[in-house]
């Protein structure tokens, strides 16, 4: 049976950093109530840089570190919900720098579920046969649609990007995922909303260009749809919590990470966390911190890790991943 391995982590981070006393200054807010409500403490953005250029960095590191040659990518996914065009898309932008041209190329938007939602689509071409080798991204500029008026998001985000390399094998790579959508309750997160400018158009705008949140509501979404995903996975692949290496979720928020890691009676040790340092960075978030842990050493081949994405949409994924 064809597997998808995933041999490669590397991400890439605006030079910027803007701490908890610098957004004081222009938003009414404190380091003591953004870092006791969300665990952040600052968080990388952009002077200059847009979302191909973070994820074209992340993606040259990864064929450089892997020896691949650019013509041998076959795809490249790239899940983002801050893309530097409606077309041509990210992933098309980072095609040309890196001059992967056999490969075909797409962008996914299913916001913080993003990354899993594109390996989960980069694993089905791989099993289908088509696709040998892969390159799947994460990256986001949030600070583009994030409303610098509003204390209760700007906070929040940081910009980022991250990826890995994704290749056919007859071991280890994707077990087991557990994906979901709740449209109804789309309404709690939105961003990017386009007010039609036509002439003829009658309709009144429905919604915010920028990131708008019902934090409770999704805050409520993630405490209770990810704690019942991650066990389905481990349900469905017959493994137990001890046998889980690390569980790298969507960096969201610190305390919601608390009552998921609760909810599942996990030690606070599988849980990798770095949102202190970087944020909340949408789709970026679980591949940034993949390439972190590696970058620490802490990703051994064989260990089984456990990923998850939540927010925009509503989304949710679960991922089982042998290194
Ligand atoms: C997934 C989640 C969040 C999120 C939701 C709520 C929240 C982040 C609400 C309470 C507030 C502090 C902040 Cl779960 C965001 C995304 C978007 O990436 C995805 N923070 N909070 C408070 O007052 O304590």
């Amino acid at each position: 049976m064809i597997i998808s391995r995933i041999i490669g982590f590397e991400s890439a981070l605006p030079p910027f950093t803007v701490t908890n006393d610098d957004l004081a200054k222009i938003v009414d807010t404190s380091d003591e109530w953004i870092s006791s409500r969300t665990g952040i403490r600052t968080r990388h953005l952009t002077a200059d840089q847009n979302t191909s250029d973070l994820c074209i960095i992340a993606a040259e590191k990864l064929l450089k570190k892997a020896g691949w040659a650019p013509e041998s990518v076959d795809l490249i996914v790239l899940g983002s919900v801050s893309p530097d065009y409606t077309t041509p898309r990210t992933a098309c932008l980072v095609q040309e720098a890196l001059g992967c041209k056999n490969a075909f190329c797409f962008d996914l938007a299913a916001a913080c579920s993003g990354f899993i939602y594109s390996l989960s689509v980069a694993d089905k071409f791989i099993k289908a046969g088509g696709v040998k080798r892969a390159l799947v991204l994460g990256g986001e500029t949030l600070s583009k649609i994030t409303d610098w008026s509003d204390r209760s998001t700007c906070v929040l985000f940081g910009d980022g990007a991250g990826g890995v390399l994704m290749e056919a094998s007859e071991e280890g790579g994707i077990l087991c995922e557990d994906i979901h959508s709740d449209g109804s309750k789309g309404m709690a997160l939105t961003a990017g909303y386009r007010t039609n400018k036509s002439p003829y158009y009658k309709g009144e705008p429905k919604s915010s260009e920028f990131i708008d949140m019902n934090g409770r509501e999704v805050f409520t979404f993630a405490t209770r749809k990810v704690p019942e995903s991650i066990k389905t996975v481990l349900e469905k692949s017959g493994t137990a919590m001890e046998d889980i290496r690390y569980i790298v979720l969507h960096q969201a928020n610190t305390r919601i990470n608390d009552v998921i890691a609760r909810k599942l009676k996990a030690p606070a040790e599988k849980f990798f966390t770095n949102i202190d340092r970087i944020g909340n960075t949408s789709g970026a978030s679980v591949p940034i911190a993949l390439a972190e842990m590696n970058e620490k050493g802490l990703l051994k081949k064989g260990d089984k890790i456990l990923i998850s994405g939540f927010g925009g949409g509503l989304t949710w994924a679960t991922m089982l991943i042998e290194l």
